[in-house]
């Protein structure tokens, strides 16, 4: 669950360890993980877990307070609970009782490529076959410096390079996290082919669908944007782009992919 909490935003605060006795003696009793109902329509997963330091360094004092925090990857539904605790060691037993409790927000980060403008994985000067970082590649990638003349001299979207998929079958896969699974996004990228050479076409698979064979125009030589729009079905999504060109150097350029969600 990489990624989860980029931000946290406060959504309510209040006392509530009257309203979760359920998860106040998992605390103390163990480290299981415990449900409880928060208002009216929030249910939140939460393992209860206090870690051992918490607990070493607190219960040799009479009374001590200290706030724990719960590990982000524990809570379910992107919520995080944040607890303050009471501990108290008398002669025989050792107590915890939850003291204030405020459930916070996570604003999950968004679903996002790596490399998704082709400036890793390669220094060149002019242009260099290679594999391409955080991507899975088949075929002939060729990484081209922004201008390079045997590739006809075509100015990157964005950055110092662009990534060439050259023939029929080259492609370079992806898989996204952090997707929110029923929700819209729009996949764009930046395309252009080489200059004196046929048009390539692309195929473009999201999550296997195949979304486009061709392009609604000529390709230039100079970069254009395309988008397109899909729904995710998980947090995961997998991205293709594959050169379905016919026989012969018909290589496809691509830089400055990007997601967007659509609200
Ligand atoms: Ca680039």
């Amino acid at each position: 669950m990489r990624n989860r909490s980029a931000s946290l935003e406060t959504v309510g605060s209040e006392d509530l360890a009257d309203k979760m006795p359920k998860l106040s003696s998992l605390l103390v009793e163990s480290t299981e993980a415990g449900q409880f109902a928060l208002g009216a329509n929030q249910q939140v997963t939460a393992i209860a877990k206090l870690s051992a330091a918490l607990a070493k360094v607190q219960l040799d004092a009479q009374e001590a307070k200290t706030k724990a925090e719960h590990n982000t990857n524990d809570i379910a539904m992107g919520l995080k609970l944040i607890q303050e605790v009471k501990l108290e060691a008398d002669n025989n037993s050792q107590a915890i009782a939850v003291e204030k409790s405020q459930i916070q927000e996570l604003t999950p980060a968004p679903p996002t490529l790596g490399n998704a403008g082709f400036e890793d994985g390669s220094i060149t000067g002019s242009y260099e076959y290679a594999s391409v970082p955080e991507w899975t590649k088949t075929g002939g990638t060729v990484f081209i410096k922004s201008g390079c003349r045997p590739w006809g001299g075509t100015q990157a979207e964005e950055g110092s390079y662009f990534l060439g998929l050259q023939r029929l079958g080259a492609s370079i896969t992806q898989s996204v996290a952090n997707h929110g699974p029923g929700k819209t996004y729009q996949l764009n990228f930046s395309s252009a082919k080489r200059s004196g050479y046929d048009d390539p076409t692309l195929k473009l698979y999201i999550d296997v669908q195949l979304y486009t064979e061709t392009f609604p125009q000529t390709l230039s030589t100079s970069f254009s944007w395309f988008s397109v729009m899909y729904t995710a079905t998980s947090s995961n999504v997998e991205f293709k782009f594959e050169n379905s060109s016919p026989s012969g150097d018909r290589t496809l350029f691509l830089d400055g992919l990007s997601i967007s969600e659509v609200r």
